[in-house]
């Protein structure tokens, strides 16, 4: 973390923004065949956010009359710090894709969503209400098998689409949140689960699923990366998910968000001193 903070120092906003010009100048790394179909493409949200094929999460308890398009979502699966598939990231549901939703929560055994928008932004609908105004722990029922299973909902508020989070901090608070629901939730499972090591994928939207979305997986791995060896690579992290991903991060600030927030929880977790420059210093090119 101390080269991250000397490559902040050393870049300043201007090198961390022209970082961030060159992986968006890189192309998508697939196709994205399925979300393209006729039938499908009533159920993106954007016409041009769309699922890379290799990594889109396919729904698989299909109904008799349903054909192998019906698999369709718009949603992706994302590794993480060392666990692959930790992450679901999907936009916001639109009514006709609510079931969908709640399908791919079910065949997941997903214990948490991260919602990381209002429904309503702007005067503009953002998301569909697909869960009970009001209730954030939520109780799953499958009404072909009978049974149920908890799942938890964490919405963070005042994040903007094309913006960052108010407060670092709070997204810290948030983050810390999310993780220890779901290390006890992994608990919980116990020996019954034969997953992935780390548990059913985390679940998290915005509205299109890749600006917000991107930013708060990208912190959450990063941090994860710096607890576990010290060490944070940002801009390989961002590459990375963007193949499973594409487009994840939206803007330069979204991006430098990342560097900020992670340069605060060293801080805040005494790995690194407080920081003697301030934001402002970064602005310009002169010592
Ligand atoms: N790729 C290694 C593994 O699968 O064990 C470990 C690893 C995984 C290393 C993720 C770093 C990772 O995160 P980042 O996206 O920050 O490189
Ligand atoms: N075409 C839409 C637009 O540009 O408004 C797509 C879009 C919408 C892209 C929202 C990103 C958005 O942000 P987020 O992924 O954070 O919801």
């Amino acid at each position: 973390v101390h080269e991250l903070v000397a490559h902040v120092r050393r870049s300043r906003k201007r090198g961390i923004y022209q970082e961030y010009e060159q992986i968006r100048r890189e192309p998508p790394t697939g196709t994205f065949t399925y979300s393209k179909k006729p039938s499908n493409q009533i159920k993106n949200r954007y016409s041009d956010v769309l699922c890379l094929d290799d990594s889109r999460v396919r729904l698989t308890t299909l109904d008799e009359e349903d054909d192998e398009t019906t698999d369709y979502i718009n949603a992706s699966f994302m590794d993480g710090y060392k666990r692959s598939r930790a992450y679901v990231a999907t936009q916001g549901p639109l009514p006709k894709t609510f079931g969908d939703f709640w399908r791919m929560v079910w065949e997941q055994m997903v214990l948490i969503i991260v919602m990381t928008t209002r429904v309503v932004e702007r005067g503009r609908v953002k998301c569909g209400q697909y869960w009970p105004l009001e209730l954030t722990h939520l109780e799953l029922y499958n009404n072909q098998t009978g049974e149920t299973r908890d799942v938890s909902h964490y919405l963070y508020l005042s994040w903007p689409d094309f913006g960052v989070p108010k407060s670092a901090s709070a997204m810290l608070d948030f983050r810390a949140q999310v993780k220890e629901r779901q290390e006890a939730g992994l608990r919980a499972l116990g020996p019954h689960w034969t997953g992935p090591a780390g548990g059913p994928p985390i679940v998290v939207h915005c509205s299109a699923g890749i600006g917000r979305t991107g930013t708060f997986c990208t912190l959450d791995i990063c941090l994860s990366r710096l607890e576990d060896i010290g060490t944070v690579d940002v801009e390989q992290t961002v590459r990375r998910m963007r193949t499973q991903r594409a487009y994840s991060i939206q803007t330069w600030d979204q991006y430098y968000f990342c560097y900020t927030a992670v340069m605060e929880h060293a801080q805040r977790t005494g790995l690194i001193p407080p920081l003697e420059w301030s934001d402002a210093e970064l602005e310009t090119d002169s010592e």
